[in-house]
């Protein structure tokens, strides 16, 4: 079906069909927007920002790309069209035929995910409210737009999951997704990472590289549902989501890029010197990335999980790229897991493969940020630097699961708490760090002009130049 927006909610969900839930959504859409004025994009509500809108949900030609101001936004479901005869493809039920309505017997685990999800997207905008006074270019600003205009109507995508599927008990959960703020002291976001700031735009671009990807496992987990309608919803905002991390990628990319040339420049490789000339040493990055990704490996939930086993047993969430594997029923298979032996060491437990699902998301998430890595490593390497940039072990700084507390050392090795807690902060950003990180953070406004700690992107947005005008500023 085609996405109708004509419709005050543009939907392709024949929404004009269903008068109740349309009243109900379309009560819900002011106090939407109120939120937005208050703890979206800040200062900008009067720029003309180039923006994608999805207008379709084919793989092809899905979106159009024209200035809009962000308040006029059209948010709107959409979802994936259906799949002819699908089946259930995990668990239990394997198989049989895919839900359109949700069991009552699932009903509470199925809200629970998708509150938890819904949580996270507007969590995201109000962690980058601020961001878009330091912009390092105009075309990064329009990108850091487009993803919360993006991240916008990823809630109204679990918003819609809940208000019509879910009755009085989904719609009270609407209006909490709205009430809860990152970092709040009495009404935080659900999942820590989301509850962490994002003050500078090196953390924009390791939350976009690391925390949407972790965005892209649970979407493609959620996207092997039985319950139709959500797994229709996550397969497009899978779409939505591959810029998001592009953003993240190349953004550390250029940082990392500029740090190259700088090095050159200077002809040393000295981190003092490199900041001295305004840019991000290597070092730095490495740090912003131990802490990134640590918080984000916590986002999988625990190594053993009974709620894992149950909603994978229920068909309720699957494994990401669940037809890769042989076996979607796992009833009786096992998992081996390093966990800590309570004497400093290592231990292997063997688990029931259904409650390590958590442990298999998660192993296969290290790996594609893996990719990255080794890319900028690549980069630093064709430049003539012994330095190589590496992800933390899973155990490293965990808060969540087996590993929660443990000492270890960003590779994994358990080492003595007394060390572990003097060698944290060189591990992780300092109070330093962030504050010299911050002191870049200048905002460059002119079209094709970069701040000097990034280097400009290969190419614009939509076959337009780097110096495109993407935002004009009002
Ligand atoms: N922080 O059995 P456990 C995205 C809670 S990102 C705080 O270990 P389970 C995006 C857990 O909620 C993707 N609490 O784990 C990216 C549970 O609490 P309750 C977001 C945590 O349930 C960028 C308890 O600990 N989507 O889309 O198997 C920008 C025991 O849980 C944390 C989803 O997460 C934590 N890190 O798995 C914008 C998908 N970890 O319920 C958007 C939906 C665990 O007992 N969520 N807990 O009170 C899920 O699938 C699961 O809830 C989790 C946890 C994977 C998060």
């Amino acid at each position: 079906m085609s996405i109708d927006y004509a419709e005050r909610i543009p939907n392709n969900v024949n929404l004009a069909n269903d008068r109740t839930l349309q009243r109900a959504l379309e009560h819900w859409q002011p106090k939407f927007l109120d939120w937005w004025h208050q703890l979206g994009p800040h200062d900008f509500a009067g720029s003309d920002v180039y923006l994608r809108t999805a207008v379709g949900v084919d793989a092809q030609g899905w979106a159009n790309y024209g200035y809009v101001k962000m308040p006029d936004y059209r948010w709107g479901i959409f979802l994936a069209d259906a799949l002819p005869d699908r089946k259930i493809g995990f668990g239990d039920a394997y198989g049989q035929p895919v839900w359109q309505q949700v069991p009552g017997e699932f009903r509470s685990q199925f809200r629970r995910l998708i509150v938890t999800q819904g949580d996270t997207e507007p969590a995201s905008v109000e962690q980058q409210h601020l961001l878009g006074r330091t912009c390092p270019s105009l075309y990064d600003l329009r990108n850091l737009f487009q993803i919360n205009v993006e991240e916008g109507r990823h809630l109204w995508a679990m918003v819609y999951l809940l208000h019509a599927y879910f009755g009085r008990d989904g719609r009270e959960e609407a209006e909490e997704l709205l009430a809860r703020h990152s970092g709040d002291a009495d009404k935080p976001r659900i999942l820590g990472t989301f509850n962490e700031p994002i003050a500078d735009w090196l953390s924009f671009f390791m939350f976009s590289y690391f925390t949407d990807r972790d965005g892209k496992f649970q979407l493609k987990s959620l996207a092997e549902s039985s319950f139709d309608p959500l797994a229709r919803t996550c397969r497009f905002m899978l779409t939505e989501e591959a810029h998001h991390m592009f953003v993240g990628d190349t953004g550390i990319g250029r940082v990392i890029r500029r740090a190259l040339e700088v090095m050159k420049e200077l002809g040393t490789d000295d981190p003092a010197a490199v900041r001295r000339h305004g840019a991000i040493d290597l070092p730095t990055v490495q740090r912003y990335i131990n802490f990134w990704f640590t918080s984000c490996l916590d986002l999988f939930g625990s190594e053993v999980s009974s709620n894992a086993a149950v909603t994978f047993a229920n068909g309720i969430k699957g494994r990401p790229d669940e037809s890769q594997y042989e076996d979607h029923v796992c009833a009786n298979a096992t998992f081996p897991l390093e966990v800590p032996d309570g004497r400093g060491g290592v231990a292997t437990d063997t688990v029931p493969l259904r409650n390590a699902m958590n442990e298999v998301a998660r192993i296969a998430y290290a790996k594609d940020c893996d990719i990255g890595v080794k890319r900028w490593n690549m980069a630093i390497k064709r430049a003539g630097h012994d330095f190589q940039l590496a992800l933390p072990s899973l155990r490293f700084r965990r808060s969540i699961g087996a590993w929660a507390g443990a000492a270890t050392d960003p590779a994994g090795k358990p080492i003595a708490r007394a060390e572990y807690d003097r060698r944290l902060p060189d591990w992780l950003p300092s109070e330093s760090d962030r504050a010299f990180v911050g002191s870049l953070m200048h905002p460059v406004r002119e079209p094709g002009k970069m701040a000097g700690w990034i280097a400009p992107p290969d190419r614009g947005i939509n076959n337009l130049p780097v110096a495109y005008e993407y935002v004009r500023l009002s």
